[in-house]
């Protein structure tokens, strides 16, 4: 199936989902409740690019290699994706409120609309527990059920402790920045994620294909790495990004964030430098904004960024390359040629 094709078919997966979830008799809702869930999942589960939950699909096509899957295992590969996209949305929704940010996806933010407030705060949790009746639903009988549970489970203690470094470092930064450095970058980075972009979708593939992730540690370990540069990607985009492109305005300079950027210019700053710096980031000024970012471009951040693009993409490509099963390696490549120096 071509990709847009692929994509249509999966569009038309999150139709029922949500018809199903929306008219579940047990809740017995009401009208409003009803209009409410259909939009809040409409603003929140839509309009990204649906990278995680396509890859599902497509590596689980690879996985079959020359074997066609069935419909109803491409059916089911699409649920799955469209956990990852619940899941996605949950914590999106979250990560704005939590770092003040404007726009997601070409819209405002959820908890910026003014029927909506806090109550975003409860429609994150509805997001992630209708994950667990779509898979109960669907796969209850299933022998992977269980490892697909604790999967989901296991990322998502990953991804919250991850947000919760991220937001904890900045408050310890803004009090001693000499606290950021690479190693924490990388840890926060890792949590926040790499486990949820990258090692869910094929350990969501994996299971579906009957393989026990035990088996997969070395692929994981390949997948952080590549989550760990997809999101110094968006560090970098948060910045020098275009908003119009990527969908949302950047918050990392005002919201003082331990940011690729900002750890290598804490790096790479002489004294006078570090002043500029340290006087600017972490205020929501433009004037201060545009010091930073002069400061940046002073600092040579943007070839510093595609040297570090170059060199992790060919660490990347040596990795995949010393996988001994092919499959496995034309899902990693397709992960990463999908990314490599992505403006979005
Ligand atoms: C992204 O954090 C991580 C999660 C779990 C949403 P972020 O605030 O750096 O991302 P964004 O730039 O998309 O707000
Ligand atoms: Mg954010
Ligand atoms: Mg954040």
């Amino acid at each position: 199936m071509a990709g847009a094709e692929a994509e249509a078919a999966f569009r038309r997966v999150y139709g029922t989902l949500k018809a199903e979830l929306l008219r579940d008799p047990s809740f017995n809702f009401n009208e409003d409740a009803i209009q409410w869930l259909d939009g809040m999942l409409d603003y929140n589960v839509l309009g990204g690019k649906l990278n995680r939950g396509l890859a599902v699909v497509e590596s689980y096509k690879l996985l079959k290699g020359a074997t066609e899957p069935s419909e109803e295992e491409v059916f089911h590969a699409c649920i799955l994706g469209w956990g990852i996209e619940w899941i996605q949305a949950c914590f999106l929704l979250l990560d704005d409120i939590m770092d003040n940010s404007q726009t997601r996806r070409g819209k405002p933010c959820w908890y910026r609309l003014p029927k909506v407030g806090l109550i975003a705060i409860n429609d994150g949790l509805v997001l992630r527990s209708q994950i667990s009746w779509i898979f109960r639903r669907y796969f209850s009988g299933k022998s992977y059920y269980t490892d697909l549970l604790d999967l989901f489970n296991e990322v998502e203690f990953q991804t919250t402790s991850g947000e919760l470094l991220d937001q904890i470092t900045t408050n310890e930064g803004r009090k001693d920045p000499s606290k950021y450095n690479v190693h924490v970058y990388r840890h926060i980075v890792e949590y926040k994620t790499a486990y949820y972009s990258f090692y869910l979708p094929v350990a969501c593939a994996l299971l579906l294909f009957g393989e026990s992730l035990d088996n997969y540690v070395q692929v994981k370990h390949i997948l952080v790495e590549m989550g760990v540069y997809f999101q110094s990607q968006d560090d970098y985009l948060d910045c020098f990004g275009d908003p119009e492109v990527i969908g949302k305005i950047g918050t990392d300079i005002e919201d003082f964030k331990c940011s690729w950027l900002f750890v290598q210019a804490l790096e790479r700053s002489d004294e006078r430098q570090k002043e500029v710096l340290l006087e600017n980031y972490g205020k929501s000024d433009p004037a201060c904004v545009a010091n930073v970012k002069d400061l940046y471009n002073e600092l040579d951040l943007q070839r510093v960024f595609s040297d570090y693009e170059r060199e992790s993409y060919e660490n990347l490509i040596s990795a995949i390359e010393a996988q001994p099963d092919e499959a496995i390696r034309a899902v990693l490549k397709s992960f990463l040629h999908k990314i490599y120096m992505r403006r979005k």
